[in-house]
């Protein structure tokens, strides 16, 4: 079973690459009795047995090699220092909180702020699965399936006010349900920002669900942010608040480490962290390291945003 989503305008399908969990590109299309233009924007399949064959969504920015990440991966190597620090803490630390009831404030520099219920909140677009390239800035990563809406729709939908430049995001700050809120490695709440023409670009997306499933707690349920061509930390989770402001908001990585973590954080093999190289990354669940892309791989679409700044300074 193959399915067809829309591509918004600024996206050539050329960008979208098919791919299929269980057998090679070649040997897919082959089966598929298809050439790469022709099933460009066709989805991944996610097999669920003999004959059960789940659709995960479509392809973005994927190249011919990448492979969603398995399930197993997906949600049992995360970041979310709000339950400890290990990449396996979370799936355990996490697995008693409860994302719902939730609501989200959208606030700051909008014609229409408002507190609204998640399901309330997420009807200002369209629900999607869209599958993205996930790159760490510890160097390793992942293809993920998500589900999620545009944050352009949110944003929209809020009308920003003339003098709106950037959106501040934050965590929920709750150290009785997330417990590592009582240690002091980050400000808390996490914080996040992004430039206004960052945050309404089509491929910013708001995610509830990941693999066609809400959102398990470890991976920031019952919303978190999906940014593909900035490292992983912009992607903050479990978020109560929107804010529009006209100045740049600060974030926690950037102010835990100023040197090591930039407001920008876009992909960039070129410019190494103080500690480590940029250059490749490990693909979790891959031995081989494979070469870190421009943009982790959304050149195409986002480049433009960055048009005359210095990205060696605005790291
Ligand atoms: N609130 C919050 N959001 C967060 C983090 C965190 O510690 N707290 N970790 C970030 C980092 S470093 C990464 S790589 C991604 C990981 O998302 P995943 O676990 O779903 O892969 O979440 C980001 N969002
Ligand atoms: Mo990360």
């Amino acid at each position: 079973m193959l399915i067809r989503h829309p591509v918004p305008s600024d996206l050539r399908s050329s960008d979208i690459t098919p791919e299929s969990l269980y057998l090679t590109r070649r040997e897919w299309l082959a089966a598929a009795g298809l050439t790469v233009g022709a099933i460009a924007g066709a989805s991944m399949l996610l097999p669920l047995g003999a004959d059960a064959q789940q659709p995960l969504g479509t392809p973005y920015g994927l190249q011919p090699d990448d492979k969603a990440t398995p399930w197993e991966d997906v949600t049992g190597y995360n970041n979310f220092y709000e339950f400890g620090t290990a990449k396996d803490d979370p799936a355990v630390e996490a697995k008693g909180f409860k994302p719902r009831p939730w609501t989200v404030k959208v606030d700051g520099l909008v014609k229409k702020p408002g507190d609204y219920a998640l399901e309330d909140f997420v009807k200002a677009g369209r629900m999607e699965d869209r599958i993205y390239r996930h790159r760490c800035v510890e160097a390793w990563s992942m293809v993920i399936p998500w589900r999620g809406i545009m944050l352009a729709d949110v944003l929209k939908r809020a009308e920003p006010a003339p003098g709106a430049k950037f959106v501040e995001f934050t965590t929920l700050y709750d150290p009785a349900r997330m417990p590592g809120q009582r240690l002091p490695v980050l400000r808390w709440p996490y914080t996040e920002g992004l430039r206004l023409d960052e945050a309404m670009h089509p491929l910013t997306l708001l995610a509830t669900g990941v693999y066609g499933r809400d959102l398990p707690n470890q991976n920031g349920a019952p919303l978190r942010l999906v940014v593909p061509w900035k490292y992983g930390f912009k992607g903050i989770k479990s978020i109560v608040r929107i804010r529009l402001t006209d100045r740049q908001p600060g974030t926690a990585w950037n102010i835990s480490a100023p040197d090591e973590y930039g407001f920008y954080s876009n992909v960039n093999p070129t410019v190494d962290h103080p500690r480590w190289s940029q250059a490749k990354e490990r693909r979790i669940g891959e031995f081989l390291r494979r070469p870190t892309l421009m943009f982790n791989g959304y050149a195409d679409q986002v480049a433009s945003l960055y048009a005359g700044m210095d990205l060696r300074r605005n790291y």
